[in-house]
């Protein structure tokens, strides 16, 4: 596999020198700046693509390998306003990036949020700093914090009964930092949202059901998959993080099955799969090695990430946990995505190798100091990636 890293851009307090150091082969970039719904210009694209490779005098010896992500408005996620005006814009930065030699893109659709958590700095016993979803605290926040009407019926009921004891003992301090934590997985969103702002975001998905989403998310494809599959691109979504509906939104890229029907709706090889085991892997039922035999063909990225539930149920809490940690059997997982590299080998296939990042990591060693993005530390992703490194190397050598 392919490894790459995540960059957020010149303002990345992890920088392409210590990306080289840490040992990756290619970027994962965006341009994290342009308006979600408006077109990625030529000479934005070209700016960051030197960005990337460094000045004559100082090359970077990397490349941008990957789009992460070009956003869906959530105009398009809910049919409304200029929609129709942002798919055409989404199909024009195809054909840029295109243009600039780019042919992977990943991308969600996850109505309003990206990923959520409740702790971004929860302390793992050795002193580490992983980020953490714990569900009672969120149902606290979202019935009596947000006092969002139906929330209460959306848990189990021992988690209600929880949050209630919870939320009697919780500081103001805390409330508002689950608030701010909730949203922080939102691309560049450095400053939170109000509790005011997430109603109103909240409420322009009132009446549309899982169905309805996906149907728009269908008429989405139906539109960019042609232009990708005519350009040789490759489109690969990213699943929902976590992978169950948060805050009464509907979620419907969380289960194999939610990702075949997509998959069998349009079917393209440019349709396809982000792999995100970290995502995926907080739901018990979903076999990650069994998902990358079944759906193999059709993956394009990985985003490699281990988790550690705190029950075997869905919804569930759950932390980030080294990569060779967590329930996901991660030895497996890259066995089977070797196997289907091996695959396209024999297919003779030029696209045989599939890109591969550390999807996050830990916060150790000084990694607090360096102020970077939550869940992109240096060292801990580049512990992740060498860990992940030598399981490839160690599988490649014995099956060979
Ligand atoms: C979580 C991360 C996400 C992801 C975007 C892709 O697992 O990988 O932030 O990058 O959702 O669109
Ligand atoms: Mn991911």
């Amino acid at each position: 596999m392919r490894q790459t890293w995540r960059w957020f851009g010149p303002v990345d307090k992890v920088t392409l020198r210590d990306a080289r150091q840490a040992g990756v082969e290619g970027i994962v970039t965006a341009l994290h700046h342009v308006r979600t719904g408006e077109v990625w210009s030529k000479e934005e694209i070209a700016k960051r693509q030197a960005e990337v490779r460094g000045t004559g005098a100082a090359p970077t010896g990397l490349d941008w390998e990957v789009v992460e992500s070009i956003p869906i408005s959530e105009s398009i996620k809910t049919q409304t306003g200029d929609w129709r005006a942002h798919v055409e814009n989404w199909k024009h930065s195809l054909r840029h990036l295109h243009e600039a030699g780019l042919r992977t893109i990943c991308y969600n659709f996850m109505p309003v949020l990206d990923w959520t958590r409740t702790d971004l700095t929860w302390e793992v016993a050795n002193g580490a700093k992983a980020m953490r979803f714990d569900l009672p605290d969120f149902a606290a926040f979202d019935i009596h914090v947000l006092k969002r009407k139906g929330a209460a019926e959306s848990f189990p009921e021992a988690v209600v009964e929880e949050a209630a004891r919870r939320y009697t003992a919780m500081p103001e301090a805390r409330q508002k930092q689950i608030a701010q934590n909730v949203t922080a997985g939102l691309p560049g969103a450095m400053e939170s949202w109000s509790l005011e702002e997430l109603r109103t975001q909240l409420a322009t998905y009132d009446g549309i059901s899982e169905e309805t989403l996906r149907g728009h998310f269908i008429d989405f494809l139906s539109e960019v998959v042609p232009v990708a599959e005519e350009l040789g691109m490759r489109l690969c979504c990213h699943p929902d993080d976590p992978p169950f509906p948060l805050l009464g939104l509907p979620r419907i890229m969380s289960t194999e099955a939610q990702y075949r029907a997509v998959l069998d709706a349009v079917d393209s090889p440019a349709n396809g799969v982000t792999l995100c085991s970290g995502s995926l892997g907080a739901r018990p039922d979903n076999d990650l090695p069994g998902m990358a035999e079944r759906m193999g063909p059709k993956i394009h990225f990985v985003h490699l990430r281990n988790v550690r539930r705190d029950t075997e149920e869905t919804p569930c809490s759950f932390f980030e946990d080294d990569h060779l940690a967590g329930h996901t059997d991660m030895v497996a997982l890259v066995a089977a995505l070797l196997r289907e590299e091996a695959r396209r080998r024999a297919e003779g296939r030029a696209d045989a190798e599939i890109p591969m990042r550390p999807d996050h990591g830990q916060d150790i060693l000084n990694d607090s100091e360096r102020g970077s993005q939550p869940g992109y530390p240096a060292i801990g992703r580049l512990k992740g990636l060498a860990e992940l490194r030598g399981v490839m190397a160690a599988l490649k050598a014995t099956a060979a």
